[in-house]
């Protein structure tokens, strides 16, 4: 009876581990030795370009214009252009004292100098003496003197390189226009080779080596 129960209980171990190795997949010399290692090749040519595709469908609609607040904001901006401007102008005016026209920008200087020394003066500071070549330029300049309350001052005009024959300080030739007053140049003493504008807006040859104040004149576009 122990034999048999014995040889039982063999047998049923022998299938027990029977079934078990059969459930495993058992890995083959073959299947070991399969694994390759891949290395990418060259890379190909560059092929040619396709063609131009069809045009794409039309975009949505813009969203549309404020235009009233965008009229509204420019006009804030055009009284505060203005308003600036005004502003620039008092201070021009009032505090650096000078005058302007569309194209240039005058400068009395309260200092007492000869003729020559204003000229340098007024170089030094990147214009000239003032020279009025028409009428707005020389009522522009008679008024500044009236308003700083002077009698006179120099302005760019003389006859230094050759007598009787004035110049501006730029060396340009006098024109058709000119301010003389009566009986001027006189050239009196022989010696009067520079100009004096007088408040009225004459003009009146004297020496060059008395000295008075001046106004220089500025090209806008080079300030
Ligand atoms: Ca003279
Ligand atoms: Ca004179």
């Amino acid at each position: 009876m122990k034999r048999d129960l014995a040889f039982l209980g063999t047998l049923i171990s022998l299938t027990f581990l029977s079934l078990l190795r059969s459930g495993y997949p058992q890995q083959t010399a073959e299947e070991t030795c399969s694994m390759q290692i891949l290395v990418p090749g060259l890379k190909g040519q560059k092929g040619d370009s396709g063609d131009i595709g069809p045009p794409g469908l039309n975009g949505e609609p813009g969203i549309p214009c404020e235009c009233s607040q965008l009229r509204k904001a420019i006009g804030e901006m055009d009284n505060q252009v203005t308003q600036l401007t005004t502003e620039l102008k008092f201070i021009k005016n009032a505090v650096a004292g000078v005058r302007e026209t569309d194209n240039k920008i005058y400068l009395l200087v309260k200092e007492e100098k000869r003729y020559v020394d204003a000229q340098l003066s007024c170089q030094g500071r990147g214009g000239m003496l003032s020279m009025p070549k028409d009428e707005t330029s020389n009522g522009l300049i008679a008024s500044y003197i009236t308003q700083a309350g002077l009698t006179r001052v120099f302005i760019g005009i003389n006859d230094l390189e050759k007598e009787g024959t004035f110049v501006y300080s730029d060396r340009s030739p006098m024109q058709t226009f000119s301010k003389w007053r009566n009986g001027e140049p006189n050239n009196a003493y022989d010696e009067e080779d520079c100009v004096e504008m007088v408040a009225s807006g004459g003009w009146n040859d004297v020496a060059c080596h008395i000295t008075m104040y001046f106004i220089c004149e500025f090209d806008k576009e080079n300030v």
